[in-house]
């Protein structure tokens, strides 16, 4: 089976890039055994780094980010970090060639029943002229990622990562603790029966969304002329894999709950490092209103509506938001 090191050489990945990538994923790995210890996580201590050691009363959102940011900003190849556990922009090695976005433990509250997790990120160049606690350095479209991925704690660890060059999965053998490629080249099917929504927010939708809804839910009898399915995991990691692996839709749209919220999915470590992975796989990324890749961010905890997934489900949901 090809590891993970092959697979980057092969996609043409930049030496320090690829070394960038192997350090993040040592350190999801620490995460990988401290969320498979569940509520033990804390008691035994860490594995890999010192300063997580001991702290017993810290939930694993907390713990996680503490080991990525301890890694990263050690490893030498990072000029700035941002995470959505951290208000500001950290700064780490002024002479750091890359910027890491990141969710150290997407879909947290699933923590508690032992249910799907993972940590997203998104790699971006630093800017020459950027300081490195500077936030604006960071705004740039996705369109400018140079590799996203997401670990998925799950019966087993996978990672599903993009370096612009295909989305490929891997699943982490424990008994030697590398990464094999278990997926190449990703494709998502264009067409499905499947989607995930929140369905307890559609009073909150726009109009749009709640027709495109209806239609689903009309079924084979409704205008789209057939039945579908409704999956919820509650982690957009764990929706997103579905999606990857045997297509569907992913919406988290837009909703009147919080006027000032234009969704509730964060643009910087959700929606871009999820649509780079989408598009690489053939699948599309929209917010409705245009490509999430191109969303030009101006916050770096910034919010955006998602439709991620088979590509003419995709198209067809942003249909209804041009009629
Ligand atoms: P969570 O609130 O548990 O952190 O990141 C936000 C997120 O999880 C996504 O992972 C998930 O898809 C969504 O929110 C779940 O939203 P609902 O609370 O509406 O189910």
């Amino acid at each position: 089976m090809k590891r993970l090191n092959t697979q980057l050489q092969e996609d043409g990945c930049p030496l320090e890039l690829i070394l960038l990538i192997r350090t993040l994923l040592a350190a999801c790995k620490e995460i990988s055994f401290r969320v498979s210890q569940g509520a033990l996580a804390g008691v035994l201590g860490s594995t890999l780094s010192d300063n997580v050691q001991g702290e017993r009363q810290k939930k694993l959102d907390v713990i996680s980010n503490q080991i990525l940011k301890d890694i990263l900003s050690e490893s030498g190849y990072v000029k700035a970090i941002s995470s959505e556990e951290e208000d500001n922009v950290i700064g780490c090695n002024p002479e750091g060639k890359y910027l890491v976005s990141f969710d150290p433990l997407d879909g947290s509250s699933n923590t508690d029943i032992n249910s799907l997790i993972g940590t997203i990120f998104s790699i971006f160049h630093a800017p020459q002229w950027m300081e490195p606690s500077d936030p604006s350095a960071f705004l740039q479209p996705g369109t400018q990622q140079v590799a996203a991925g997401y670990v998925l704690y799950g019966p087993s660890t996978m990672l599903a990562m993009t370096t612009g060059r295909g989305t490929h999965l891997y699943t982490l053998d424990k008994t030697h603790g590398g990464f094999l490629l278990t997926r190449g080249n990703v494709q998502v099917p264009k067409e499905t029966q499947e989607f995930a929504i929140n369905t307890s927010n559609q009073r909150h939708w726009e109009p749009c969304m709640q027709q495109y809804v209806a239609d689903l839910l009309a079924g084979d009898q409704g205008p789209r002329g057939k039945n579908y399915n409704m999956r919820w995991v509650a982690a957009m990691v764990g929706d997103i894999h579905r999606v990857l692996c045997r297509g569907g839709i992913f919406a988290y749209p837009w909703d009147n709950r919080e006027a000032k919220k234009p969704g509730k999915l964060r643009l910087m470590y959700e929606a871009n490092p999820m649509a780079f992975l989408m598009e690489q796989a053939g699948g599309g990324a929209s917010t409705g209103h245009g490509r999430i890749l191109e969303v030009m961010p101006t916050d770096i905890h910034q919010r955006v509506p998602v439709l991620l997934g088979s590509a003419d489900e995709v198209n067809a949901c942003v249909g209804y938001y041009k009629d």
